[in-house]
């Protein structure tokens, strides 16, 4: 926990030294899977925390202290309640008495694939009507380079206010990796981008406050791009690994092998692994708000959309695999064959299913006339395009009478020996069998 003093210096100075002092009242709009986690490190370091959420069901949650965040126990909420340094309320009007404000609200895409940046106008919008002199606020949602100058800025200004003298604006992107017991909000390093120096240097103390490393860019475009480059990295890897799959499956090639050999060498190369496609509210989206900025700059962000082409087609492929093994293995077509998939969150031990690639699959195989039941242990139930599913049993029963199994989502605490050798077949897209050893003739990989 850095205290660090600092020398007091330029417009801010009485801002940082209410931070440093802790007398600082800390504002975090949107308490979801960034903001709760950010709002639990900077009440742990003793800010009287008010956490701004539209949900008034989250709201109750929270004071109740329950979380609906996979990272943040019940536990968690309680002491930061009880300890009364944290608070969730809806009412905006609380605003006014913050003294610094970290928006952390969903940007996803719109249906024409276009950045839907209504949730920050929304946020920032509430915030110019109660904003107080003096008050840091910083942008965390990941946004295209712009977003916070060109939008942000201007609407704030309607106050009358000044930024960099009467009130500071800054850019840090949030790097929460859900269901990452390594790296969390508290120790994960920070990069902040302000409007001018003087908003820099107060977002740079605000969040040293809580986490050990924080870096300084000249910019908050530069830190907006920062992020998009993090997570396009991702998504444009996770693309070329997709394609070295397909490119493994004509060459009779085990792309699980040749990813394992090549992550011996110790530099210049990082894994990345093939999937049934790409999920989460982040790497299939983020890199979209970068494309779609570029193109009104005339510029064809070709790998962005390369990837994107790949990723999306995996659970096409997935089902194509299927199709060929129940053909090849049992002369079965899809049509009429019962499939059991395994994990519908879009990566492991996590219950998250927002843009999960295994809703697609599930959708393209009962589209073409399979009975597909699901389990998974986080997901007991959830409700796609209006129709109710419901985790079924893993018994015995069910994983031996389906003509195959598909593993979708490689959570830990499946028995995946137990499960090929109770199955006809078994179609893994995440090498989630790597270490069965009986039956290995029942699985086909991606
Ligand atoms: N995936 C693959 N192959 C891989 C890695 C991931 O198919 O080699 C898939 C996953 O199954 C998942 C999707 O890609 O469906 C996204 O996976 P992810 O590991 O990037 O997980 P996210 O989106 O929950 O979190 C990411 C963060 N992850 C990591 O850095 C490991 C990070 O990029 C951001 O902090 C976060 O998005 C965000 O909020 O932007």
């Amino acid at each position: 926990m850095a205290t660090k003093s600092r020398k007091k210096t330029g417009a801010n100075s009485e801002l940082i030294a209410k931070i440093i002092d802790r007398s600082a009242n800390v504002g975090v709009i949107g308490l979801g899977y960034v903001g709760l986690p950010l709002s639990v490190e900077l009440a742990r370091v003793g800010f009287k925390v008010t956490g701004f959420d539209i949900s008034k069901d989250k709201v109750k949650l929270l004071n109740s202290g329950r979380s609906d965040i996979d990272d943040i126990g019940d536990a968690e909420v309680k002491k930061m309640v009880a300890s009364g340094n944290f608070r969730a309320t809806s009412d905006s009007k609380l605003l006014k008495k913050m003294d610094t404000i970290s928006i952390c609200v969903p940007t996803p895409l719109s249906k024409t694939k276009d950045p839907d940046v209504s949730y920050i106008l929304n946020a920032v919008n509430k915030v110019r009507q109660h904003i107080k002199k003096g008050t840091l606020v910083v942008l965390e949602s990941t946004t295209y380079p712009g977003t916070t100058e060109d939008l942000i800025l201007p609407i704030l200004e309607e106050s009358g206010m000044k930024v960099g003298v009467d009130f500071f604006l800054a850019f840090s992107p949030e790097r929460v990796d859900p269901g990452n017991a390594t790296y969390t909000t508290k120790n994960t390093p920070r990069v902040v981008g302000g409007i001018t120096p003087a908003c820099t240097q107060a977002a740079k103390i605000f969040y040293e406050q809580t986490i050990p490393n924080i870096h300084a860019v000249s910019s908050t475009q530069a830190a907006e791009m920062v992020k998009l480059l993090e997570n396009t990295f991702r998504s444009v890897n996770i693309g070329l690994v997709n394609e070295v799959a397909l490119m493994c499956d004509r060459l009779g090639l085990d792309v699980w092998e040749i990813i394992d050999a090549a992550a011996t060498k110790p530099f210049g190369f990082m894994p990345f692994y093939p999937g049934p496609g790409l999920g989460g509210h982040c790497i299939p989206i983020d890199p979209h708000y970068l494309s779609w900025k570029l193109k009104s700059l005339n510029y064809y962000a070709r790998f962005i959309e390369l990837a994107g082409d790949i990723n999306s087609h995996m659970p096409e492929y997935v089902v194509e695999r299927i199709t060929s093994t129940l053909n090849r293995r049992f002369a079965r077509s899809l049509n009429k064959s019962s499939i059991l998939a395994l994990g519908v969150a879009y990566k492991r031990n996590i219950k998250d299913m927002r843009e999960s690639p295994a809703l697609d699959v599930i959708k393209l195989l009962e589209d073409k006339g399979a009975r597909v039941y699901y389990n998974d242990p986080y997901v007991p139930t959830f409700k796609w395009n209006e129709i109710s599913h419901k985790s079924s049993k893993l018994t015995r029963d069910l994983v031996s009478n389906v003509d195959l199994v598909v593993i979708l989502t490689d959570h830990s605490n499946y028995d995946y020996q137990w499960i090929v050798d109770n199955a006809r077949a078994v179609f893994d897209s995440r090498n989630a069998t790597k270490a069965v050893k009986k039956h290995r003739n029942k699985i086909e990989r991606l």
